[in-house]
């Protein structure tokens, strides 16, 4: 028998599991197997025809993934989830899932480098088109809907620029032309966003992130409104493209976000204590961080989400040079891709995440050379202050040399 339990901060210990079916074993048994064996030929013939539930080969499905899936279901108030072996291989498997030649696809104004890259091969390939919309009114997303168009497929917030999108919004649109609504919950986490929420019919995640949290996985989660469809997609493009996770992920995942929340809120309170500071420095430019009041869509940030996170993204004054000279100078925050982990960590969008989008594009998604993506871990935040004021001291002084040396 399963707990009776109502908030995620329990789901995320004790959904999906009794231990008393495991011989009291409190962490969860790893099935680490490829396939099953079945009692009888006749066994096996009813479960390939779908008349007897069961297992059958893992990239069908497993115990273990099984266990991570029921919860992130339940953490993102949805009917039924999918497990992947990256957060690319969620994104490619939805939108293969919803799309075919001749569809076109509209898409947030910023998105993930490696979303742009397979929107691009999509378009090159099967000429399944997209295009970019700010989603700020009604009137300006309705501009870009075509008779063509199939689906909306929304970060928020975006990575890098920590653009929001209005979930409401969306749904109004997606509703009134019968187009379906993925969104990318990966920056938010499902402790403090959930899309499905506000109408949308899948929601995904890079689970690489906050839901394992200790950057030792690369692995992706999708959730859907809709039992029956999650079960096509699992029989059909899951099954036939492959892109499953393994068990052993799914158990270190399952460990990692036994924390979430208690992470999350430290996440959270981290990068607000890093944005005063920043705020402070005569070298950050803009600041973007969806729970500071200057964020252009504080308020819409404040309607969706239960906080800000662990992201902010800063433009430093004297471009991508000063850019990576700061970066340099850093030494206990590390210089790396990827999010959402214990260390902090920096990296340069333009030169390094979203470098495969030209630079046209980049500049009207907002990434500019000065940009700069901090990913606020759970060091204390005394330490992180300090190092990002030395780097600073550094860039100054460096920097005033060379105004000298050039006068
Ligand atoms: N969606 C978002 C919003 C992401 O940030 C990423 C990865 C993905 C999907 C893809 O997930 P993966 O296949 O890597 O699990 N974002 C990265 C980033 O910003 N730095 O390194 C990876």
């Amino acid at each position: 028998m399963e707990n009776k339990y109502s908030k995620k901060e329990t789901v995320v210990v004790h959904k999906g599991y009794d231990s008393s079916q495991h011989h009291g074993s409190l962490s969860i048994p790893l099935y680490q197997t490829s396939t099953f064996a079945f009692d009888t030929a006749e066994q096996g013939e009813r479960r390939f025809a779908g008349e007897e539930s069961g297992n059958i080969y893992s990239r069908l499905g497993n115990p273990t993934v099984r266990v991570l899936e029921e919860r992130i279901a339940e953490l993102e108030n949805g009917q039924s989830a999918l497990a992947f072996g990256s957060g690319m291989a969620a994104v490619s498997a939805i939108l293969i899932h919803l799309t075919k030649t001749g569809d076109h696809i509209l898409c947030s104004r910023g998105i993930y480098g490696c979303t742009f890259g397979l929107l691009e091969m999509m378009q090159e390939k099967y000429n399944i088109t997209h295009s970019f919309n700010a989603m700020s009114t009604e009137q300006e997303m309705e501009a870009s809907i075509r008779p063509e168009t199939v689906c909306i497929y929304v970060e928020t917030p975006i990575n890098p620029t920590m653009e929001i999108v209005d979930l409401e919004l969306v749904y109004k649109v997606a509703q009134k032309h019968g187009l379906k609504i993925i969104v990318d919950n990966t920056f938010s986490s499902p402790y403090l966003q959930n899309p499905l929420d506000f109408g949308a019919d899948y929601v995904l995640h890079s689970a690489t992130k906050y839901i394992n949290g200790h950057g030792d996985v690369v692995a992706g989660l999708l959730v859907g409104q809709d039992a029956e469809d999650m079960m096509n997609l699992r029989m059909t493009v899951q099954k036939d493209v492959g892109g499953i996770m393994s068990p052993f992920d799914a158990w270190l995942i399952i460990r990692g976000m036994k924390t979430l929340h208690v992470r999350m809120d430290r996440h959270s309170e981290n990068a607000q204590k890093l944005v005063t500071y920043l705020q402070s420095s005569s070298l950050v430019k803009n600041i973007f961080y969806p729970f500071d009041p200057s964020h252009p869509q504080y308020e819409i940030a404040k309607k969706q989400m239960k906080a800000g996170g662990g992201l902010i993204s800063f433009e430093i004054q004297g471009g991508k040079e000063m850019a990576q000279y700061f970066m340099n100078a850093l030494q206990l925050i590390k210089i790396a891709v990827s999010l959402g982990d214990a260390e902090t960590l920096i990296q340069h969008p333009a030169s390094m995440t979203h470098s495969v989008i030209p630079e046209s594009e980049r500049e009207k998604m907002g990434i500019t050379n000065s940009l700069l993506r901090l990913s606020s871990g759970l060091e204390h935040p005394d330490d992180l202050i300090a190092d990002l004021k030395q780097a600073f001291t550094k860039v100054e002084t460096h920097f005033a040399k060379t105004m000298y040396k050039n006068i």
